[in-house]
């Protein structure tokens, strides 16, 4: 049976806790067809969150307590998810509040999704049969809805609907163990969040958003507020830059090896080697060029490494670039007899611009540092 661990930070939650536990263990989990734990990261609290926890765990074996190290909802979760990986041997993890915003009856159907094939699951406050709080006023559910436009316009993600949420179940092997967790952006704050979705939808193969009927908070105060919403969109904002970023520095890669290319002509020229030698040589020295240049800069965060993967990896690019050579040799001339020979300068800057560039780009990133997936591999796309 599948192990499914739910993490659940709570600070200062004594009045939800008892009761959140209480309707999971008994009312919820024993509907679900997987082996279901809880687990409660406690902040330090003050108001003796941790005993409750600890109580309930001598009651329930499937109930169990974690410290927190460093402050901040970001390492709560990080502290969590590691330990619900490493000691509780989890097989997928369910993030949840432990304020009754994600209501207890909305587990199954997350878990269910799961047991069902999904990778990543995620409690949907915008598709049909979720919801925001009715109680909430006018202003606050514009600001959801509006910030959740902004950050999937920014990441360029319209298939998912909420990209905010706090509600979503990652499965661990090839998900979640795959993400440097201590390595995400502003763990101290909510704006976590943002990133730990992004990275997880790039290693999800299957996708799937469940509705969520999100309540309004029963007792105490949210510790949301609108410097965490700045953060939250800066990080959006610079994830969606991250990509961008990414063709830039490729295309000052290409640059440069063009550069290399058109220097080292001349000078093995001057070295007297026969002209197609000098070709052979530059052009070589250019696709060394822009390996290391793209690996160790443009790709830097999925740099290959080691011998063996380097010379493989290389032998690929050069099989690769070969493939843009051809393109070159073959589309060229035969846009030049269409066009006429006196364009053809036109002719080279079209073939490289808008068929190379792209090709390049394409299996730079599909094949050799593999940062995208095709879509039908996985699902969603983003
Ligand atoms: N362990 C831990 N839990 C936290 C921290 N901040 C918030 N929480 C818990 O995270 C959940 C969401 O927090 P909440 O203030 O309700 O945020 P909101 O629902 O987005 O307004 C609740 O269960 C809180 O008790 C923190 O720094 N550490
Ligand atoms: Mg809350």
């Amino acid at each position: 049976m599948d192990k499914v661990v739910i993490v659940m930070p709570a600070w200062n939650e004594a009045e939800n806790i008892r009761e959140m536990i209480k309707v999971l263990v008994t009312e919820e989990f024993p509907k679900i067809k997987a082996d279901m734990n809880l687990l409660i990261v406690d902040n330090h609290s003050k108001d003796g969150t941790d005993k409750i926890v600890e109580e309930a765990g001598k009651i329930y074996g499937n109930v169990h307590l974690v410290q927190q190290d460093k402050p901040g909802l970001g390492w709560a979760y990080v502290k969590g998810m590691r330990y619900a990986m490493e000691n509780l041997h989890a097989d997928a993890i369910l993030e949840m509040d432990a304020d009754f915003q994600h209501p207890p009856r909305f587990v199954k159907p997350m878990v269910d999704a799961y047991l069902s094939g999904a990778d990543y699951c995620i409690g949907s406050r915008y598709i049909k049969g979720g919801s925001v709080p009715k109680e909430w006023a006018l202003s606050r559910k514009a600001v959801s809805f509006f910030g959740n436009l902004f950050i999937r316009i920014v990441l360029l993600n319209f298939k998912i609907h909420d990209l905010t949420t706090g509600f979503r179940l990652s499965r661990v092997k090839g998900l979640l163990d795959k993400i440097e967790l201590e390595k995400l952006m502003d763990l101290d704050r909510f704006a976590y969040k943002v990133d730990l979705l992004y990275q997880s939808l790039k290693n999800s193969k299957k996708t799937v958003e469940v509705p969520l009927e999100f309540a309004a908070r029963t007792k105490e105060k949210s510790k949301f507020n609108w410097k965490e919403m700045i953060a939250t969109f800066t990080v959006a904002i610079i994830l969606g830059i991250k990509d961008k970023q990414r063709f830039i520095k490729f295309g000052t890669v290409g640059f440069l090896g063009f550069v290399v290319n058109y220097v080292f002509i001349r000078v093995f020229r001057g070295m007297g080697f026969s002209e197609t030698m000098n070709w052979l040589l530059a052009t070589e020295l250019a696709i060394i060029n822009n390996y290391i240049l793209n690996n160790i800069w443009t790709f830097r965060e999925v740099k290959i490494a080691g011998v063996r993967a380097t010379i493989s990896k290389f032998i690929q690019f050069n099989v690769t670039s070969a493939g843009a050579l051809l393109i070159q040799t073959v589309f060229g001339p035969l846009f030049e007899r269409i066009v006429g020979l006196k364009y053809d300068a036109l002719v080279l800057a079209f073939v490289v611009v808008f068929m190379v560039l792209p090709y390049n780009y394409l299996m730079y990133n599909l094949v050799i540092w593999k940062t995208w997936k095709l879509p039908w591999a996985k699902g969603v796309s983003h």
